[in-house]
């Protein structure tokens, strides 16, 4: 039976600012995922302190919020087969130097902090935010 899910991908401050949004883009395109929704901003602190509420227990949660507003990035809404997991799967790891070959904070990521990506982890996470950044009404 086919899954057709929806999730949120993010191309983070650092990948940004190395122009890499373009050839992030296109490997996701490669490996089938519909690009639905796509803009480029830039969030003010507290925007990311509520993106990012679920980590507010976590000691880098100041550094988080801080370094996800501190430039431009481009948000998307991607759809595939099991978009949620293909995803992170493509992702790779949170810490770069764990993530496996091919993936891409594996090729582009800095460091456990300006991994280049961010990507939904469950449906019901997913769904929050898309409406984080798309909801209209
Ligand atoms: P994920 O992005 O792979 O889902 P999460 O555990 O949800 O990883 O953490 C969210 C973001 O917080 C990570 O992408 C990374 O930028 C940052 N982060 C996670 N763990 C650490 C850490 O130990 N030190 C600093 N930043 C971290
Ligand atoms: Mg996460």
């Amino acid at each position: 039976m086919s899954n057709i899910e929806q999730t949120l991908s993010i191309i983070k401050p650092d990948a940004v600012e190395r122009n890499l949004d373009q050839q992030i883009k296109t490997i996701f395109k490669n490996k089938g995922f519909k690009i639905l929704k796509e803009k480029k901003l830039r969030l003010e602190k507290s925007e990311a302190e509520q993106f990012y509420k679920v980590h507010e227990t976590k000691p880098f949660y100041n550094d988080l919020c801080e370094y996800l507003s501190s430039g431009t990035i481009v948000v998307m809404v991607l759809e595939k087969e099991n978009a949620i997991k293909s995803n992170r799967n493509l992702m790779g790891a949170t810490d770069p130097s764990k993530a496996e070959e091919g993936t891409i904070r594996r090729q582009f990521g800095k460091s456990i902090d300006k991994n280049s990506v961010h990507g939904s982890d469950s449906l019901e996470n997913a769904k929050i935010e898309i409406d984080f950044f798309f909801k209209t009404s």
